[in-house]
């Protein structure tokens, strides 16, 4: 058996350091990151509203830190050749916290980590009500202490600033930009919740410095995407759309079988057994059935396999209603 590789690390690292811009879709669980992987993105964003979402709390550090490292250890199981950049939100505390949480994710094999300069707890930038900031010298120390955590050169960390978001002036977002860079980060994403790109373009054309600009355009999604590539950024994050396509699909579905009172006319409309356990790639433990356990044979009568201690089938074997 060939080694492990983690080419997906030196991928995300060169997806930063890129000319072209490269495109990140959100993922929030095991599933939502295979169906990313199998769509061919670059990588993927473990947003962390998204993640509260799905966990049904919300995105205001409700989930404890460990429980978004066991959501993010699931993603990578399941996207094993996909690069995963952890919304890492501040942190989870001071510099110590910080520490801690770099080195949890490389052991679970995570290529990066965005940590953003406000205050735990924090809330997303979009809800409303003011929004705290830390002082930019305390989170430079945040971030320096990322770097200097960090056991493969490859993992990046991305200094993320909310300032637009909190209300800051340019020049005051730039500094802190400046001394994030300074600190070592590999990139900077610069946020905002305006409903035009304005504010991402004029810092775009402030910045001198040679570290790669992240954008999340959710409120300002209708800017055509060659406006980013003429801006310079290098890496753009769609942060939150599979999560929101799910509850759409999920509220259509719940509204169709109260109405009708019946699944019917719902299956043409939603994913066929076969397809879960495609997702849940159940042939590779049919396979593995085969292999280690001895006493089941291809093609083996599905009654037969019922009757010992097997829990799980060859979906071959299971006919089931699309
Ligand atoms: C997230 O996806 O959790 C983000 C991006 O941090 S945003 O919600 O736009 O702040
Ligand atoms: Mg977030």
């Amino acid at each position: 058996m060939s080694p492990p590789t983690n080419s997906h690390k030196r991928r995300f690292r060169s997806l930063l350091e890129s000319e072209e811009v490269e495109y990140l879709m959100e993922a929030h669980n095991g599933l939502s990151a295979r169906i990313v992987e199998e769509a061919g993105f670059a990588g993927i964003w473990a947003s962390g509203l998204s993640i509260s979402a799905a966990l049904g709390v919300r995105d205001c550090n409700e989930a404890s830190w460990t429980q978004t490292l066991e959501v993010v250890e699931f993603m990578r199981d399941a996207a094993p050749s996909t690069p995963i950049l952890l919304d890492g939100d501040t942190g989870f505390g001071n510099f110590n916290n910080v520490r801690r949480l770099v080195k949890k994710l490389e052991q679970r094999d995570i290529d990066g980590v965005c940590l953003e300069d406000k205050l735990f707890p924090k809330k997303n930038s979009f809800v409303e009500g003011p929004q705290r900031l830390a002082a930019p010298e305390e989170f430079a120390g945040k971030i320096m202490a990322a770097k200097d955590t960090q056991v493969d050169p490859d993992f990046c960390v991305v200094a993320r600033l909310e300032g637009f978001i909190a209300g800051l002036e340019m020049d005051e977002v730039l500094d802190r930009a400046d001394r994030y860079a300074e600190a070592g980060a590999d990139a900077i994403l610069v946020h905002s919740k305006r409903e035009d790109p304005g504010e991402v373009l004029a810092f775009a054309r402030e910045w001198d410095r040679d570290c790669p600009l992240v954008i999340v355009p959710t409120t300002y999604a209708d800017t055509p995407n060659e406006v980013f590539i003429d801006a310079g950024f290098s890496v753009v994050i769609w942060a939150n759309h599979l999560m929101r396509a799910s509850i759409t699909a999920m509220q259509e579905a719940c509204r169709f079988v109260r109405e009708s009172g019946s699944v019917h006319g719902l299956l043409p409309r939603i994913a066929s057994m076969s397809e879960v356990f495609r997702l849940q790639r159940a042939e590779e433990l049919a396979a593995a059935e085969r292999r280690y356990l001895p006493s089941v044979k291809p093609g083996e009568p599905i009654d037969s396999r019922l009757t010992g201690n097997r829990q799980s089938l060859d979906p071959a074997d299971v006919i089931l209603p699309d």
